[in-house]
């Protein structure tokens, strides 16, 4: 079943919103399987986005993820690397969708409020940079889950 790696950005913590959107993430149903409060260093900054090392918008990128801690998770479902990317909304919060989290929460690209996968490959990369294998807990089941099995379709 497919993973991705997301987090609720320091703008977020700052502003006491972490049960918010975290709320929003179990009504719209996705299954958490790794969730934790980590604060971001510029090691683990220059790992996470490695493929902007070196641009102009860097600097100013690494002082605000290291400005206060994250929530890291990982979620678990079919499809749901572009599910979540949809669920939040286009990089720029200007451009995101109506009722996305990023057009909901943040104004500013920097500021853009949460962070979520964008491939196969970036959510495995990223998922080893923030969880060991055992911090991820999988052998449960949502209802959701039960429900599809009962049904069978
Ligand atoms: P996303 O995949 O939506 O996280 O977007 P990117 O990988 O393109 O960018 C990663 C982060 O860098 C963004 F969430 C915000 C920041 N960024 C800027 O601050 N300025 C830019 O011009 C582009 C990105």
């Amino acid at each position: 079943m497919e993973r991705t790696f997301i987090a609720l950005k320091p703008d977020i913590v700052r502003r006491g919103l972490i049960g918010e959107i975290t709320k929003k993430l179990e009504n719209k149903g996705y299954k958490i399987i790794a969730m934790k409060m980590i604060h971001v260093n510029e090691d683990i900054a220059s790992q996470h986005y490695a493929e902007h090392v070196g641009k102009p918008f860097y600097p100013g990128l690494v002082k605000f993820i290291t400005n206060a801690p994250i929530i890291a998770m990982v979620l678990q479902g079919e499809n749901v690397i572009e599910s979540v990317r949809k669920f939040f909304g286009k990089t720029n919060p200007q451009d995101a969708e109506d009722g996305s989290i990023r057009s909901d929460y943040a104004q500013i690209t920097r500021y853009n409020s949460v962070h979520a996968s964008d491939s196969p490959q970036s959510a495995e990369r990223e998922i080893a940079i923030y969880f060991k294998p055992e911090e991820i807990c999988e052998n449960w089941k949502t209802t959701y889950e039960i429900m599809s099995e009962e049904i069978g379709e």
